[in-house]
Formats: C-alpha cells, structure tokens, sequence
C-alpha cells in the first residue's frame, strides 16, 4: 500500500500546525523541520508531540545540507513549504534574512527534491501570498493580476513564486503556489496586527492593558480562518493537475473595523475622533459596570512606529477558480465568526494568564505601545 508521508517546512506556526492537525486526521505520516532555538517555543504543536504518526526533525531553510539530507531520510511524497520570515514591517529591518529563507529557501527545497531523486513522486506546496499584489493594479485580486510586491518580504516571495513556477516548466515537477490572503486564527503570531488587537481588547476589558497603539488604520484585508486555509493546501495538491490558486473570503474589511468588533465581543464599544496619526478609539459605553471608568477613555491611538515605508493597503481576493476547480467553501467561516472567536479565546488567555506569565505580557504589551517590538 502507498503510504501518504508528508514534509511539512514551518510546523511550528500557525499554518503548520492547523496543516499538521488536518494531516495526521488524514492517516499521514507527518515530519516536521524544527531549528534550534535557545527557548524551545512549540506551543502550538506541543499537542501532537508525541503523537505516533508525527515526527519533528531538526534543520534549517539557510542550510542546504540539512534540507537534502532531511528529504532523502524521509522520502516525502508530499511538502508543504510553510517556513518563513513571515512579517512584513519586519523585513524592512531584516532584508536579506528574509531573502535567504523566503527566497532561496525555495530554491534549497525543489533542489533538494531533485538531489534526491524524488521530482517524479514527490508534490511540492509553496506558500505563497496576497503580498504579490502589493500596490495593487486591479480589485478584486486573481490568478490573473499583474504582481507589484511592495515589501521585502513581498519581493522575496515573488522569487520563490515564479522559481517553483520554473521548476514545473522545466522539469516537468508537480509544484505549486497557493496564493493565500491573509488568515488568521487563535494560534496567529501576536504581533500581526488581528492578534495584537484582539489580545490588546481582552486585556484592556481586564484591567491589564491601557491604550493599543496601531499603525494605519484604514488598510484593507481579506481576512480568512487559517483552519479552513489549510484544507486549500492539501486540496491544491489533489488536484490532477499542478496549477496555482488564490485562496481568500472575497470579503474585505478596514483594520478599524477589526478593531471595532473585537472591542466590541470584550465588552466595550468604541466610537472614533480624529483622522490619521490623530484618530482615537475612545470608550463610548461599556457592557460590565465594573469597567465603567473606562468610558471617554482613549483606548485605541495611532503610532508612527507601525507605519511601514511602503504599505499594502487594498487586499481583496478572489477565490472563483479555487471555489469551482477545488469545490473549496470560502465562506466556511465568516469574519464576524473569526472576530468573535478570536476573542473568546484571548479573553480566557488572559484572565489564565499566571502571576509570572502575566509580567512577561505586561512588559511584552508595553513594548507594543512603545513600538519596540512590532
Ligand atoms: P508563522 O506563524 O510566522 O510561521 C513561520 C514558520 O516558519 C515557523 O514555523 C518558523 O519557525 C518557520 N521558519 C522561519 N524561518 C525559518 C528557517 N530559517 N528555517 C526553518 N523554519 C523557519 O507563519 P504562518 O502565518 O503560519 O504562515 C505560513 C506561511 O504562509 C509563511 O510562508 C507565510 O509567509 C505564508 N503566508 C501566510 C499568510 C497568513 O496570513 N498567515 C498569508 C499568505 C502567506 P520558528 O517557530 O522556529 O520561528
Ligand atoms: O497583520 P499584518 O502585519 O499582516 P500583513 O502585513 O498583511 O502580512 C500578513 O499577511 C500576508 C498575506 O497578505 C502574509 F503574506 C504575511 O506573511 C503576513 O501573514 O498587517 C496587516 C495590515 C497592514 O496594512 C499594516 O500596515 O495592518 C496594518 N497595521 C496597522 N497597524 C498593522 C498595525 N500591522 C501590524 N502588524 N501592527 C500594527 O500595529
């Protein structure tokens, strides 16, 4: 019998961990590329260590060695590259670590599939990005849109892009790129800016935070849930055929509507004054009485610090091709959903937080506001 062994790059994110979770329910064999770090911070798969089908593997996107040695020890009939240096304020400040991982890294993965023999049995998942569009030439986005990446990291990717573009052509190999929006989910990175909102919310509504200090707040995102974005990935490598998909809500909201309803699922309706660096969300009315001296309060203010050089500011994909080829349901969960489902969870978060936990997120929520860590 053929066994379904997959090598998933990036298992200790978000997106590795929701595709992990969706693979070992699938009956896969499942590895994963760890680096060495000096806190071991694998909190999001701690529940699967251990698990008999699931296996953790030390190596690294910036060594080739590591990579051609991991591929041919576990014969993969599947990859899912997933690592990168994710954040794009980021690499403006680390440009050429984000080109070695998100670029070459690539490069170092479909390289060494052929090292190792394996281009004829082996499908390859690139994640790549709405960040392609950058400053967009058309909206909605599809698999049609010119690219015009607006970052670092954008131009990174458009690298690892069109190289697994090539590597199809070229070598005849089953590789492609989900084009993915931006998604989100209770396990994503704290410093993008959904989580930083709704975590800034709970702790706010719990005394524990006072203001949230935000960039531009009129930036648009077609915001999914990464558990269903998951699913696309494994879909996009059924299919008979190695294509590339957009995969997004076809729904587009401003980062101040974000911030509105989660607010408002953690109690407090905001109402704002102001434009630009000058806007504020400030306390209309709150739903528990012991947080009525919040009202009038400022709680949401604008910072220059999480300005980026150049921003994207108009994401709106559509997911037609991946709807009709994929039979992929966009609409699985709705942004309200994901909004008020992210609350949920960061308002237990925090109200468990312990004493010694609690220190290190109080210094880690003043770091935000002061914009030292973004
Ligand atoms: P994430 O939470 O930031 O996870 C990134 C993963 O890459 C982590 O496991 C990280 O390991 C790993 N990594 C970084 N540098 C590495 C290196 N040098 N060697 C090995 N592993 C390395 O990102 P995500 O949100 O799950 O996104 C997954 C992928 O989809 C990324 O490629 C991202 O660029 C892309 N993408 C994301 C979105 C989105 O909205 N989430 C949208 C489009 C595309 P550590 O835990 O050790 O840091
Ligand atoms: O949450 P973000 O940092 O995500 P961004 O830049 O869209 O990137 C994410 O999605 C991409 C897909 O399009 C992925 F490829 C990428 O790996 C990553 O997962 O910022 C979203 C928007 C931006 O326009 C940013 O300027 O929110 C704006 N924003 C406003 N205030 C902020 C903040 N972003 C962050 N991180 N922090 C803020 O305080």
């Amino acid at each position: 019998m053929n066994r379904n062994i997959a090598l998933i790059t990036g298992v200790t994110g978000q997106d590795g961990s929701y595709l992990s979770e969706f693979l070992l329910s699938k009956g896969y064999e499942v590895h994963g590329i760890i680096r060495r770090s000096s806190v071991d911070y694998r909190e999001r798969i701690a529940h699967l260590e251990g698990t008999p089908n699931f296996h953790l593997h030390y190596a690294d996107m910036s060594d080739s060695m590591s990579l051609v040695k991991l591929v041919g020890k576990v014969q993969p009939t599947e990859i899912y590259n997933l690592a990168a240096q994710s954040h794009v304020q980021v690499s403006f400040d680390a440009p050429e670590f984000t080109a070695d991982v998100d670029a070459v890294g690539v490069l170092r993965i479909l390289e060494a599939v052929r090292t190792n023999h394996l281009e004829n049995s082996c499908k390859i998942y690139q994640a790549s990005t709405s960040e392609l569009y950058g400053k967009v030439e058309e909206v909605p986005q599809n698999e049609n849109t010119p690219f015009h990446p607006y970052s670092p990291y954008a131009v990174a990717k458009l690298y690892g892009y069109w190289i697994i573009k090539e590597y199809r052509e070229a070598y005849n190999m089953f590789c492609c790129s989900g084009i993915l929006f931006n998604h989100e989910s209770e396990r994503r990175g704290e410093t993008f800016v959904t989580r930083k909102i709704t975590l800034a919310a709970a702790r706010i509504s719990q005394g524990k935070q006072e203001c949230l200090y935000l960039g531009n707040l009129d930036s648009l995102r077609d915001w999914g849930y990464a558990k269903d974005y998951v699913e696309c990935m494994w879909l996009i490598l059924q299919h008979d055929k190695p294509e590339d998909f957009v995969i997004a809500t076809g729904v587009q909201h401003t980062v101040r509507e974000f911030a509105t309803l989660a607010f408002h699922h953690a109690g407090i309706e905001l109402r704002w004054e102001g434009e630009g660096i000058n806007e504020k969300g400030i306390v209309a009315s709150v739903a528990d009485e012991a947080n009525a001296h919040l009202v009038g309060k400022t709680v949401v203010a604008v910072s220059e610090d999480f300005y980026r050089p150049t921003d994207v500011v108009n994401l709106w994909g559509d997911p037609t091709k991946a709807k009709a080829k994929l039979g992929w349901n966009p609409q699985t969960t709705s942004f309200e959903q994901l909004v008020e489902l992210m609350v949920a969870h960061d308002m237990k978060k925090v109200a468990a937080d312990t004493a010694a936990s609690e220190i290190r997120k109080t210094n880690l929520a003043e770091y935000l506001e002061k914009g030292i860590v973004k």
